[in-house]
This record gives structure tokens, sequence and C-alpha cells, in this order.
């Protein structure tokens, strides 16, 4: 009789874990849902389709990360009727990235913290996506483009026709009928299916042509800066833009920077940084370290805006101006100038301590380009007082940083003026909204 107690007890133990195992398959089927092993029964439950996107190769990091935050909302947008993940674009080959090393397949977690991101939506990384599918493949592409004959007056519509760029953006069909592309340097990438995507619309305008007219379990929209933002600078902007919380490990040397040369903590400066679900500073609760900070946009914009951006002196002159008015001593310096550039931006100064940001072998090896941009934007998001480069992305999410951070937005919305115009016209206050 005790023995076959015992065996009972056995089986009946050996159920449950066998159910436990049954369960938490179904959940990981379920959460990362994949081709292959879809064999999940759930009566409602919709398969989960994957949204790749990717941005014109022109465009610079910081528009990359504002079309990040369109997409985000068209998928969260998405997620109200139907499970849809993110495929987070590999980062690399940018314009501005050019020095010596290859800078490609660059994933998120480099530059952002993806459980962060993961707060506000669903995203995975590329490669864990060709994971999940087990094989190479996207199903759809549909590459946007404008309307042939550009527009006279604006209406949200779409239409699949012929591609306007008589190269199809680089997509061209080999022997066996497959699509090729340099899929962000993973060329054995390969798509089942292509279009060309007139697209004149807000992102969530693409919702119903995604959820009726594509039935792949992924679909690819390159050139996603067609689509523009459903609501700018409002609740769901924010939203998306909090979540792109840094990657803590440069945050991390950002903030080393700071206490060694800037005398600039957290506790001191009331810019401690909360899970972003929860945090909600005022205007004018952080003060930032007593330090000024300038985004001294050059390079390209030297010629494309050159009557918009101050000479090397004129910038040290303003700057001195702020050092006077706000009592300080210390400048950082986030740029892209040349080092003899930024010698020479030094130069106009005798007392004043000037910093700049310069990453060892190891530290550029590890976060390349990308890395020490938002080091820099990190840094100068901390300042006291902050000024930027006209109509620079670059500016504006340091910007938004400071917004978040709660500074009060006198400190944080300026920008240089050039050398001809002293009086020039300064940036709209974005400033945040959280209802
Ligand atoms: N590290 C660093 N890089 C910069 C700075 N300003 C510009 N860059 C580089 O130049 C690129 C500028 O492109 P983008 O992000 O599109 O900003 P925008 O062109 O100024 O609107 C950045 O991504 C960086 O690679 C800076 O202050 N610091
Ligand atoms: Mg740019």
């Amino acid at each position: 009789m005790r023995t076959k107690e015992a065996l009972a007890k056995i089986l009946c133990l050996f159920c449950i874990c066998l159910l436990f195992i049954v369960k938490s398959e179904n959940e990981i089927n379920t959460a990362y849902d994949t081709g292959n092993k879809d064999k999940t029964t759930f009566a409602e439950a919709k398969a989960v389709r994957y949204l790749l996107y990717d941005v014109n190769p022109g465009e610079g990091f910081n528009l990359r990360r504002d079309v990040y935050m369109r997409v985000a909302n068209l998928v969260k947008f998405l997620n109200e009727d139907e499970p849809w993940v993110l495929v987070l674009p590999p980062w690399g080959r940018l314009y501005h990235w050019q020095r010596d090393v290859e800078q490609i397949k660059i994933p998120w977690k480099t530059f952002f913290d993806l459980d962060s991101l993961r707060q506000h939506i669903p995203v995975i990384e590329f490669e864990d996506y060709l994971k999940v599918r087990g094989e190479p493949v996207i199903d759809e592409v549909y590459y946007l483009q404008g309307f042939k004959g550009g527009w006279t007056h604006w209406e949200e519509k779409l239409n699949i026709t012929e591609c306007l760029d008589s190269r199809s953006g680089g997509f061209r069909q080999d022997d066996d009928g497959r699509w090729r592309h340099w899929f962000f340097g993973y060329e054995e990438v390969y798509a089942k299916k292509f279009a060309c995507l007139s697209y004149m619309g807000h992102a969530g305008f693409i919702k119903p042509f995604l959820m009726h007219n594509t039935t792949g379990r992924s679909v690819y929209i390159p050139q996603a800066e067609e689509m523009l933002h459903d609501r700018y600078g409002h609740k769901g902007y924010w939203e998306a833009r909090r979540s792109m919380v840094f990657a803590k490990h440069l945050r991390d040397i950002g903030d080393e920077f700071r206490a060694k040369h800037l005398t600039s903590t957290d506790q001191e400066d009331n810019t401690v940084l909360e899970d972003w679900t929860k945090m909600r500073r005022k205007h004018g609760e952080a003060k930032g370290g007593p330090y000024i900070a300038i985004h001294l946009r050059r390079r390209d914009y030297l010629w494309a805006r050159k009557d918009e951006l101050p000479s090397l002196k004129g910038a040290a002159k303003h700057v001195k101006k702020l050092l006077k008015k706000y009592d300080l001593l210390k400048v950082y310096v986030a740029t892209d100038a040349p080092k003899e550039e930024y010698e020479e931006f030094k130069s106009y100064f005798k007392k004043a301590e000037i910093y700049r940001y310069e990453p060892t072998e190891e530290v550029f090896n590890k976060y390349k380009d990308g890395g020490i941009a938002i080091i820099d934007q990190w840094i100068a998001a901390h300042a006291r007082y902050f000024t930027g480069s006209h109509v620079s992305t670059f500016s504006f999410r340091i910007q938004e940083e400071r917004e978040i951070l709660g500074f009060d937005p006198e400190m944080t919305f300026n920008r240089m003026c050039g050398d001809k115009d002293q009086d020039c016209e300064q940036p709209t206050k974005w400033t945040i909204i959280y209802d």
C-alpha cells in the first residue's frame, strides 16, 4: 500500500512538472513566436508579427533616433489590435562615422538600455530576430517613397507603385526570385517580396495597410522617415523619447568624467535618474553641474549652415559672456571639430577651464562614434546651462534629455548665433509633456 501511495505521489508530481514545462514552452512561444516553432494553439491568440525599418542612408544618428520614436509609436498603436514586435535596425555605415575601423552591425544595446525601451514597446535586436526565424528571411519589403511629381496639397494617402528610384533603393532580385540587399551588412538575408510604396502620412496611417494588406510574419519598411510623427511633441512622443535611456556603460563613463573634471554629481546637481516610467521632474528642479556646456557643430554644417554658426572666436566670445553671467569657470565642449579647431577655440580663453571628452582607444573600439556622441550628449545634458548649434538634431536630443532631467527651459533652449547676427532667433521650447 505504502509503495502504491508513493508511486501515485511521484506520478502526480511528474504530471505537475510536465504541466509547468508545457506552460512555460507556450509562454516562450507566444513571447518570441517563431515561424518554425509556431505550434501553439491558443484559441484567440494571434501570431506575433515583426516590423523592421530603416532610415535613408544619408541621415545621421540623431534623426535616426527621431525616426525610432515614430516607428515605436506605430508599433504601440498596432499592439492595440495585434501583437507586433519591433526589430531594431543594427547601426552602421553612417556618413559621420568615418574613422578607419568599420562600424557596422552595432546592436542597440551598445547605445541604449533595452529594458527601458521595452517598457514602452516590445523590441528585439536584429540578430535575435534572425535566431528566432531560424532562417535569414524577411517576408515582405515596402520601400517607402514620395509620390511622383511631388505634391501640391497635403493629404494622407498611400499607393503601391513603380519605384521612383531607378536602383529601387539597392534591392534586386536574384535568379531564384529572392530579393537581395545589403541588409545592414547581413548579406545572407533575403526578402521574399518587394514593392515600392508611395506614402504621404503620419506613422499611424500605415496601420490598416500592415494589418490587412500584408500577411508575412515580418514586414520591412526602409525609408521610414517618410512617415511623420503622429503628434510631434505630445504625450506619445515624450513617452517614446523617455524610454530611450542611454546604455548604463555610457552613462557611467559620462558620470565619471563629470565627477573628475567638472565637480558634478547627481546628488549635488539634483539630476538623479529614476525609472523613466515613474520619473516626473518639475522644470527647474535640476540644478546641473557648475559648468556651461556647448554643442559646437562643425564639419559638414560649416558649409551647409555657414551663416548660422559662429566662428570659433565668436563662440568663445559668447561663452565668456555666459561664464560671467552665471559666475562659472568651467566649460564643457561637445563637438565634432577636428583637434586643431578645438585647440583654437581653447586658445581664446585665459582663465576658464575648457574640457572635452576624449576616449581611450579601448573605449572607442568598444563603443565607436555613436557611443562617444552619447557620452558627449550625456555630459552636456548635465550642465547648469546649455547652448547648442542651429537646427542640429544632436543639439535637439540634448535639449530633450535636459527636459527629462528637469532643467529650467531658459537654461536649455539656447543656441549660438552666427557672427553677423548676434540677436538670432532662439530654438522653439519643446517642453516635456506627461499627460
Ligand atoms: N562626439 C560627437 N560627435 C558629434 C558631435 N556633433 C556632431 N557629431 C557627429 O556628427 C553626427 C551629426 O549628425 P546628426 O546626429 O544627424 O546631428 P545633426 O547633423 O547635427 O543634426 C553625430 O551623429 C556624430 O557622429 C559632438 O558634439 N560630439
Ligand atoms: Mg544630420
